[in-house]
């Protein structure tokens, strides 16, 4: 736990000793050898797609992104023309060659988006690229680095492989092949896909570091497929190719997700490209072997059943004798097309060791890795043949400190391992995932000694974009909580909880967490094929479906991404359309889900609803107007007449329904009825004031400095308060450490967001991210950064000071790099501020005048590239362009 008040990279714990890693982006950038010092911009950070170096694309039209870097010191920088060269070998692109495409000198300031219009792209091929720039005075910056991309398979004619699987009672087949590579590979590439779970082997080791792969996702509509390089693992002569399948998303898994109902199968394709320009192709077929593997249970809740005594070795080597291994079956398989995986893979993020163990009883261990996690144990091990070792995963302890597995519900969470004896063995399961903090061992004795046990913490390989960190722990703590909790739900899909018997897509769990997630990863890709699994899905009410409405304008603001919005524009008109269509005979939804698990001293399933109507009618709403913001954008004037009428009916009807002049308040004065109503614009401007005083009236009052709301009340609540002049309000509330509220979980011992304020309940998993959406308001309200235009092209960094609150930074890395602030008010007040290069902000300062302001350690008046723009009450505005400012009061 780190308190220290700082931003830290805690998503995976090897990285938490690393500082703020975008600090100082510029300096270095300058230091790693510009050709000409002064004043040239680097262009770094190329993406295609918005990945470094996909091996497997399947995009026609690509778009390329960069970052630029300017000099320190150097301000409003900005880009003005670019161009980009691509070709089919990096030796080309060094004798100054785009020879595949050369976008030739572009007046353009855009530095993500760009279109790739060169020549059609091959599947397969590897492609090179650069880019360089011309700044604000027309200077050209050097070439970038080389990057590259490699294309995947463009069409579904390419896929010869056929699906292959082993007999339908083996939980866990191993299938293999050997072939031979005549020469020498200049490239070797693998597509790869199953059904259930897969780890590909060649020559004795596993092919990449993915792990619970492939990806979930809505199997009628895609199947998600990885790409490895594997040139340096095929050798000439003889290779054995293996792939080991596991059950997965099967029938098994919840009826509310994406899942299979046929037996487990696998396809595989091999590339073999040679000096000669020739090539070969491997595929699963027939000729593959297959035998049952030491895995003799393995389901995604209950966990892995593992017989070491049972284990092949060399199965996945050349030369193996696979004579008594049976042929393998075809399987014919009807699913959605394959399509490349965009996404970051599920990779094992940290390893974790245990902070304490304990022996409750006579020969239980049990160990307390100090972190609410999703992922397994890894364990050595020295004993007998033969001995088993029981692992039971919890995320709590009862008063005896044995595991409390209560919350796993009806998973049983339980691997077991029996040992092969002579020597020291090390397992971990495959195809199983936990959520757990707490671990049971039992069998362990002179015939099983555990040697060492580590947790292994395991989600998408998602980018950490940004940080947090502010003067108090508790803050932190609650951060730290929402990061977590974030991660331990991102797999194939963002699930609800990583805990119990479900692990599901839920859309309203998503909803209402996607700003606090971007806030702090890359979730570009991985909402995009979130986007691909929902879309189209019209069966709940607007506070769950209207993710497919909200989500697409939500990644548009962040990332700037147009081509996704138009992409889904025609979609989030269909459901629009669809909620208006149902909401007179759905009675608005009265029964939704609302504003799912406010306090409820039962925190079960029955008692977690709340508010349908106003949270549902709210949902509408905002689908109504991001619709009419979305055609606005993409010039559907038409549209964006009639979703802004279909809005301003919505607010009418509301407001006729459901407002109490009196409170002034809406429905029954809970909180979220006001919450919502203010954050979503659907109280008449005039009305505003009074709306939210009724509020802080309320949380004050009735409600003693607590919040009382569920996951919607809870996301909005803090940023609603502060936006209408109470943020001490706001912070105590978000800072109490009495029930119910996020310190009171703290208490109790939280490493991760709960499902429910109470600690025990019917329905109380301690790991679900659906409670983490205040964390975007750390950023856009203590750290004070917001978008103001798509991408962070235009920025306002405007930190709330709530009294108790000494400091507060955040970072994000943007599309056009990292945006920073840092404001302490320890003695005076000094604030620190980073505007990468294309974009502008405006920074405000609390202060009665710009004669009270300082930047740089000069008046303010006299600070190169600071303009000031007026007063906001207590505060002075001042436009800025990129750049490190620090601003000060008057010493
Ligand atoms: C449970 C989930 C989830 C919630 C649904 C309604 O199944 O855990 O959090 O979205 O209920």
């Amino acid at each position: 736990m780190n308190h220290s008040g700082q931003p830290k990279f805690t998503g995976s714990i090897e990285k938490m000793t690393q500082g703020p890693l975008f600090f100082g982006m510029a300096l270095a950038a300058a230091v790693a050898g510009l050709p000409s010092p002064a004043l040239a911009l680097h262009v770094d950070h190329l993406r295609i797609e918005h990945t470094a170096r996909p091996i497997g694309l399947d995009v026609a039209r690509p778009r390329l992104s960069w970052i630029l870097a300017a000099p320190a010191g150097a301000r409003g920088q900005r880009q003005t023309a670019y161009q980009i060269h691509v070709a089919e070998s990096v030796d080309a692109l060094q004798a100054g060659r785009g020879d595949l495409w050369d976008s030739g000198r572009v007046e353009s300031g855009e530095t993500f988006g760009v279109v790739y219009a060169g020549p059609t792209l091959a599947s397969g091929r590897r492609y090179h690229w650069r880019v360089r720039v011309w700044d604000a005075a027309g200077e050209a910056s050097a070439w970038s680095e080389p990057e590259w991309w490699q294309m995947a398979l463009l069409s579904s004619k390419e896929w010869q492989a056929k699906w292959i699987g082993a007999d339908e009672t083996e939980t866990s087949p191993l299938l293999r092949r050997e072939f031979e590579s005549p020469a020498p590979v200049v490239q070797a590439t693998v597509h790869v896909y199953a059904i259930g779970w897969y780890e590909l082997r060649l020559n004795g080791a596993k092919v990449g570091e993915q792990v619970l792969a492939p990806l979930n996702s809505n199997y009628r509509k895609a199947l998600f497929y990885d790409t490895y390089d594997i040139t340096g693992q095929v050798q000439t002569g003889r290779n054995a190719v293996g792939l080991w399948l596991g059950q997965g998303y099967n029938k098994d898994y919840s009826k509310y997700g994406y899942r299979w109902t046929q037996p487990v199968a696998g396809l595989v394709q091999i590339e073999l490209h040679f000096a000669d320009g020739s090539a070969q192709t491997i595929i699963s077929d027939e000729e593959w072997r297959s035998a049952p593997s030491p895995i003799l249970a393995n389901q995604i809740y209950h966990g892995e059943t593992y017989d070491a005594r049972r284990e092949q070795p060399g199965w996945d080597e050349p030369g193996f004798d696979d004579l008594t291994w049976h042929s393998v079956v075809r399987r014919e398989v009807q699913a959605g097309p394959l399509r490349a995986n965009p996404m970051p893979p599920i990779k094992v993020a940290a390893t974790i060791s245990p902070v304490r163990v304990t022996e409750p009883q006579p020969g239980v261990t049990v160990l307390d890795f100090g972190q609410n996690i999703a992922g397994w144990m890894r364990l050595r091990l020295r004993g007998d043949s033969g001995a088993e070792v029981v692992m039971r995963h919890a995320e709590t302890l009862d008063p005896d400190g044995m595991p409390d597995t209560r919350t796993n519900r009806d998973a049983r969470a339980t691997d077991r391992y029996t040992l092969r004896g002579g020597g020291e063995e090390v397992y971990e399961p495959r195809f199983t995932y936990h959520g757990f903090r707490y671990v049971e061992i039992t069998g362990l004795g002179a015939a099983a000694r555990l040697m060492a046990a580590e947790a292994r913490a395991v989600h998408a390989a998602v980018e950490q974009t940004g940080a947090f960190g502010a003067s108090s722990p508790l803050v932190n703590r609650i951060q730290e909580n929402f990061r977590w909790s974030l991660l331990n739900n991102l797999m194939g899909i963002p699930t609800d909880t990583a805990v119990r018997d479900e692990r599901t897509p839920c859309l309203m769990d998503s909803l209402a967490v996607e700003e606090t997630a971007m806030h702090n990863f890359d979730l570009h890709t991985t909402y995009g094929k979130w986007l691909e699994d929902i879309k189209g899905d019209l069966g709940m009410p607007p506070n769950w479906t209207g993710d497919q409405v909200i989500l697409p304008w939500l990644l548009f603001r962040h990332y700037g991404d147009r081509r996704l919005l138009e992409d889904h524009f025609d979609n989030m008109k269909r459901v629009t359309d669809h909620f208006a269509g149902e909401a007179e005979q759905k009675n608005y939804w009265a029964d939704g889900f609302g504003d799912w698990a406010a306090p409820n001293h039962r925190g079960d399933y029955e008692t977690s609803f709340s508010e349908g109507e106003v949270v549902n009618t709210a949902f509408f709403h905002r689908c109504a107007e991001v619709t009419a913001e979305a055609a606005a954008v993409l010039g559907a004037v038409e549209d964006a007449r009639r979703y802004r009428a279909l809005a301003a009916e919505i607010r009418q009807r509301f407001h006729d329904r459901h407002h109490d002049p009196r409170g002034p308040t809406y429905g029954s004065g809970r909180q979220v009825t006001s919450v919502l109503p203010l954050a979503f614009g659907m109280v008449p401007p005039a009305d505003r004031q009074a709306v939210a005083r009724a509020l802080e009236a309320r949380v004050g009052g009735q409600d003693r400095g607590h919040l009382d709301t569920g996951i919607f009340g809870t996301r909005y609540l803090f940023e609603v308060l502060i936006d209408h002049g109470f943020a001490d309000t706001a912070y105590g509330a978000l800072t109490r450490t009495s029930y119910p509220s996020f310190g009171h979980q703290i208490v109790m011992g939280a490493t991760t967001a709960w499902e429910q304020w109470s600690y025990a309940g019917g329905m109380q998993s301690h790991n679900h991210a659906m409670f983490a959406g205040p964390g975007v308001t750390f950023y856009t309200h203590l750290a004070g950064i917001r978008a103001t235009a798509p991408g962070f092209r235009e920025i306002e960094i405007r930190p709330t000071r709530p009294a108790g609150l000494m400091h507060a930074s955040g970072e994000i890395r943007t599309m056009l790099g990292t945006v920073a602030s840092a404001w302490d008010a320890t003695r005076g007040y000094v604030h620190r501020v980073t505007i990468p290069v294309n974009a502008t902000a405006i920074v405000h300062v609390p202060a009665a005048g710009p004669q009270e302001v300082w930047e740089g350690g000069v008046p303010v008046g006299q600070a190169a590239g600071v303009t000031y723009l007026g007063q906001a009450g207590t505060e002075a505005r001042f436009q800025v362009g990129s750049g490190e400012y620090v601003f000060s009061r008057q010493p």
